[in-house]
């Protein structure tokens, strides 16, 4: 289990900095948007970005948390039939016309994403969706792509990305493990 350091705290908040800057860029600023979490660590992603928005733009940008759990459809016999589905909601805001921007820690398959988009079209019809992530690893086995990446970075299947966040885990650091 060799560890590799790909972002440092520092590492971590330039990234975000720099991504916020990317959010109002491409949106031609904070109006109408609608900043979603993904479950744990998408969560405080959400958190410091809007921060980072209201330092840079003065506009307070609403935001939401989606709970996609590996859901394991127990009607069928199918053991290692896994598919991740929406959990829970905590929206407080229309997305009715809003540009919903899906926040997660990391993006890899795609899956997680694709249920995260389904639970909001569910709930409203947004203008646009666009996703964030703090590191993409690649494999993806859907259509999907992120519109704002804190890092790409290359990995095999046996490799994990530890992601660790200071309001989760007391500290910032995402490091690549190898078995
Ligand atoms: P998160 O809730 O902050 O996203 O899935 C539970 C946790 O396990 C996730 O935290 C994620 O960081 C971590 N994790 C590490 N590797 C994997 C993986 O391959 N798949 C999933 N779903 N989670 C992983
Ligand atoms: P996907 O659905 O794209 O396969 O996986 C994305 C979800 O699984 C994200 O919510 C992410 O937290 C988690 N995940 C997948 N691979 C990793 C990984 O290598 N490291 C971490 N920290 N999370 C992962
Ligand atoms: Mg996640």
């Amino acid at each position: 289990r060799k560890k590799t350091v790909l972002l440092d705290q520092a590492g971590v908040d330039r990234s975000l900095t720099r991504i916020a800057h990317e959010i109002l860029e491409k949106n031609k600023g904070g109006g109408d948007l609608v900043l979603t979490g993904i479950k744990t660590r998408g969560i405080p992603l959400t958190k410091r970005l809007q921060g980072k928005i209201q330092q840079i733009e003065g506009v307070t940008v609403p935001t939401g948390e989606l709970d996609i759990t590996l859901y394991r459809d127990d009607l069928t016999e199918v053991t290692d039939d896994r598919e991740p589905a929406l959990k829970e909601t905590l929206i407080n805001t229309s997305l009715y016309n809003k540009k919903v921007i899906l926040l997660d820690d990391v993006l890899y398959t795609g899956r997680t994403v694709r249920a995260a988009l389904d639970a909001v079209m569910d709930i409203d019809r947004p203008s646009q969706i666009q996703l964030g992530v703090l590191v993409d690893r690649g494999h993806r086995e859907l259509p999907i792509r992120a519109d704002y990446v804190g890092k790409n970075i290359p990995t095999s299947r046996e490799e994990v990305v530890s992601v660790q966040l200071q309001e989760v885990d007391g500290q910032d650091d995402v490091s690549l493990y190898e078995n």
